[in-house]
């Protein structure tokens, strides 16, 4: 017999939690087990996802300039790094312009995705950097986290891509970009991307794929809860919502019921009726100089910011 997924610290408390509050919610960091890492990453090839091609291809046009400004002998230090991609094309870039770094040390909440994505990177990067040491680090980073002596010369580079900052409300992203610098020190940096505000038929269109991989991704919360939380939600009477809210500067994803419903979740019932929802995801996006402020109050200096022709997407570097 096959064992069942250990629960992770938390998720049950937490749905609970969220499915007791007015209004019901959960946080995004429960998207990230296995399933969802994968849904994920399919999410990021889609054509309507604009964000990861966009930043990619900003990191690969500017990765001169962008090394240059990070400098060597840094330890790149990636919170929630998902499969690596990102860092692949960094890494290489600052070893070709002659900034060749320290090491690399991913961090992320789903620990066999992790543990996979780090194999997959030092094998992909033997032939440019044989020696680079590759520390992964299984852990929810916006728990209380004590990262590992930092390497020879000490500096360390953040690197924070994917617009994941967005995924926070204005006030906690302030305070994560706090704890960044905490792990950053001293003569360090954070280089960091960021959604822009545009055309909402644009964000719509990213958050509605017509092969439905984010309402996958989306429902993959119920999936999990009914896998790991003692929860028994019926798929087919959830769907899939995300809009945007100007005022918000947002999109917001739900999980909307589609009937009158009762969901037992670890021992405790929850009803539901048609059009009830649970606020499932923000995505914030900024303007340059939005986002410029927003670091400075976590006592980020803006250096430099690359972004594409059509004003989708923003690469910041900044320094403390
Ligand atoms: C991880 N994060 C930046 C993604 C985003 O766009 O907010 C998560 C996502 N949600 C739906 N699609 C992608």
């Amino acid at each position: 017999m096959q064992a069942a997924p250990r629960a992770p610290a938390g998720f049950a408390e937490d749905l609970v939690a969220g499915l007791s509050a007015q209004p019901r919610r959960l946080s995004p960091k429960w998207f990230y087990d296995d399933a969802g890492s994968a849904l994920f990453d399919r999410i990021c090839h889609l054509p309507a996802y604009y964000p990861t091609r966009t930043e990619t291809a900003l990191l690969a046009a500017h990765a001169d300039e962008i090394a240059a400004a990070l400098g060597p002998d840094a330890e790149i230090v990636e919170p929630g790094a998902g499969s690596a991609r990102k860092a692949r094309v960094l890494l290489r870039a600052m070893q070709r312009g002659g900034w060749r770094p320290a090491g690399y040390l991913p961090i992320d909440i789903s620990g066999d995705h992790l543990r996979a994505a780090a194999a997959e990177l030092r094998a992909d990067l033997a032939d440019a950097l044989p020696d680079l040491p590759v520390r992964p680090l299984a852990a929810d980073f916006l728990l209380p986290l004590q990262l590992p002596a930092p390497l020879a010369d000490g500096r360390r580079i953040g690197f924070y891509p994917g617009s994941s900052i967005g995924n926070f409300e204005p006030d906690e992203a302030v305070a994560l970009l706090c704890r960044f610098a905490d792990w950053i020190g001293p003569g360090g940096g954070l280089l960091i991307g960021v959604d822009r505000v545009k055309d909402p038929q644009v964000l719509h269109a990213a958050y509605n794929d017509p092969e439905g991989v984010t309402a996958a991704f989306n429902l993959n919360l119920w999936q999990r809860a009914n896998r790991e939380a003692g929860a028994d939600f019926d798929l087919s009477g959830w769907q899939h919502a995300a809009f945007y809210t100007p005022v918000h500067q947002r999109i917001e994803m739900h999980l909307v019921s589609r009937r009158t419903q009762t969901v037992t979740v670890a021992g405790r019932r929850f009803d539901f009726v048609e059009g009830d929802s649970v606020h499932t995801e923000n995505s914030c996006k900024y303007t340059v100089a939005g986002f410029q402020a927003l670091a400075a109050r976590a006592g980020w200096q803006a250096r430099q910011v690359w972004s594409d022709p059509q004003a989708l997407f923003s690469l910041h570097w900044l320094t403390r």
